[in-house]
């Protein structure tokens, strides 16, 4: 398998606005980064994505940019900027930047000329159409509620906005669209960035025509789905953004795929002719939506351990041969995965380093999302009024005022999946704010950094976060973890998550109950383990104990070399 340095990698997100505050305004920034470079350095991390910190109105929390060449005020100055990524290198670690260009904000000097008049030379940046029958030009609804058209004065036309109205979507299919994006990457790669992290990038490519979607729910509007995602023109141009910029700098990329199967996967990494080097797959975040359900994610169920086996198994085998994985279980847009996938009360220290060893034991590239590293848990919100994601807030609105929902049975839905869970300030320690901010926090702190933040787990050689640095060290000094090949033991065992990683003559057991019972592991037939060394694991574990057999602890993970 070829080798490269973005596989042997593990990568850090930064929510800026949630990390640190260094000025007291209660919002996260840049020179607060800086203030924590040490800590990523503690922890081991090989790059850092950075959630967006452009220029923007905050729609949608910097995912609606209006000048893609500046900062953020809050967040900063572009000198504050050349710090933090020289403050990286100088500890040996990359940088990689969000790109958002399959829309701007309204607020982008394109979208104002665009709209301006029928004849600018802007308008076909962005999608207009005139409307049909006195409505929108299409049944399409936007992911963040309504319809995706927003009709505009100026020219009586409506533009298209896949998510917020704020969130135009931009043109691709206009060739002067994609130069100028290009000229903007290579202006920030030229800064010396180590890549993007590209949002929504399989949006970029709408069918031809913009036909109805079909009418799958009672909704007025509906999901777009095919006639968005994976568009007929997606690999030209995304072919022509490796042609003219990717391919001449030594960065990596990675590209958000929402409904993207394994063959998507392949055919956008593929080594050879992919024209970026992993994707972020959806499959996995989307299986404990309850079947048949009428309100997409927020309709929830417990995972189903055999679906989480059947398809993680399924991206590992496909992309084995010439594509490459990411891994991520948590970002800013996910419920913390220790809520979501383990046990947040009872069993916290333990399915937290359960998931983590999971999560870096897998083929790929390991993502962490910031508080991740601590077993930081969702957050137990009483009241409408402590929400500020605006998919949150339109989803409640929607709910209750539209549908007709109970606000008592809303509530749990946003506490279990709510985009915010993953949004209240990094604990750093057990102070009013967590460490985060000397004034009041944009968004209310997690009442358990009390007993849950950096500082206590810094000194706790048996903390989370300690589990994370021992997994990232493993992975550095045993390339069987980044290289081997998997293959999946006791598929339908409903308990027990087993698989082998082996690459030449090494071989590795990973053993990871995923349930708070005891259940039995029984050696699969031709394995060898006659004389097993034990990596690491979450509880004590006695060196002499004989594998063949098993009773695992609630949350238990092991993993051995068995040859
Ligand atoms: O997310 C895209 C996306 O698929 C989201 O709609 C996601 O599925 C949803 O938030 C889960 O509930 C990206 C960014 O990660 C997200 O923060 C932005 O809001 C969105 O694009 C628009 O830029």
């Amino acid at each position: 398998m070829q080798k490269a340095w973005w596989k042997e990698s593990v990568v850090y997100q930064i929510y800026p606005r949630s990390f640190a505050d260094s000025d007291g305004d209660g919002v996260g920034d840049l020179r607060g980064i800086i203030g924590k470079l040490d800590y990523l350095k503690t922890l081991g991390v090989d790059v850092v994505w950075l959630s967006p910190v452009y220029k923007s109105p905050n729609d949608d929390n910097g995912y609606d940019i209006s000048d893609y060449q500046d900062i953020m005020t809050e967040f900063g100055t572009m000198a504050d900027f050349d710090e933090l990524l020289a403050g990286l290198h100088a500890r040996g670690i990359r940088l990689l930047m969000d790109l958002v260009v399959n829309h701007t904000s309204d607020e982008h000097a394109w979208f104002v000329e665009s709209r301006a008049s029928q004849d600018s030379p802007y308008r076909d940046f962005y999608i207009w159409r005139p409307g049909k029958d006195g409505a929108e030009p299409n049944n399409w609804g936007s992911f963040f509620g309504g319809s995706a058209w927003q009709r505009d004065d100026a020219t009586g036309e409506y533009f298209l906005h896949l998510f917020s109205t704020k969130q135009p979507d931009l043109n691709w299919d206009n060739p002067a669209v994609r130069e100028a994006i290009y000229s903007m990457m290579r202006w920030w790669l030229d800064k010396g960035i180590d890549g993007f992290r590209m949002d929504v990038i399989n949006l970029i490519s709408k069918a031809p025509g913009l036909p109805d979607a079909p009418v799958q729910s009672a909704a007025r509007y509906q999901f777009p789905g095919e006639f968005v995602f994976h568009g007929p023109r997606l690999l030209e141009y995304l072919g022509e953004m490796k042609r003219e910029v990717l391919s001449k700098y030594d960065i990596f990329s990675v590209g958000e795929a929402p409904t993207a199967t394994t063959e998507h996967g392949i055919e956008l990494t593929h080594g050879e002719h992919g024209p970026l080097n992993m994707v972020f797959q959806f499959e996995h975040m989307d299986l404990d939506i309850a079947s048949g359900s009428q309100i997409g994610k927020w309709d929830f169920k417990r995972l189903d351990l055999l679906d989480l086996k059947r398809v993680m198994s399924r991206w590992q085998r496909d992309l084995a041969d010439g594509g490459w994985n990411s891994l991520y279980l948590a970002n800013h847009d996910q419920p913390r995965p220790v809520s979501r996938f383990g046990d947040d009360t009872t069993y916290r220290v333990e399915s937290a380093k359960l998931l983590a060893t999971f999560l870096h034991t897998l083929q790929g590239t390991p993502y962490i999302y910031q508080g991740e590293e601590l077993g930081m848990t969702n957050v137990p919100f009483a009241s409408i009024d402590d929400y500020r994601d605006i998919e949150s807030l339109n989803a409640y609105r929607e709910l209750v005022n539209e549908r007709g929902y109970d606000p008592a049975a809303v509530l749990p839905m946003l506490h279990a999946k709510s985009r915010d869970n993953a949004r209240t300030p990094m604990q750093w320690d057990a102070s009013a704010s967590a460490g985060f901010t000397t004034g009041t926090p944009w968004i209310a702190v997690n009442p358990n950094h009390t007993t849950i933040n950096a500082a206590q787990q810094l000194s706790d050689p048996g903390s989370v976060f300690a589990y994370y640095q021992e997994l990232i060290r493993l992975r550095k000094a045993n390339p069987v973890i980044v290289y081997g090949a998997y293959d999946l033991l006791l598929p339908d065992d409903p308990a027990i998550y087993a698989y082998t990683r082996t690459l030449g003559e090494t071989q590795l057991l990973v053993i990871l109950n995923f349930t708070a019972e005891a259940p039995e592991f029984a050696l699969p037939a031709g394995l060898d383990a006659s004389n097993p060394a034990l990596l690491i694991s979450n509880y004590p574990v006695d060196a002499n104990e004989l594998i063949a057999q098993i009773t695992l602890r609630p949350y238990e993970a092991r993993v051995y070399r068995l040859r």
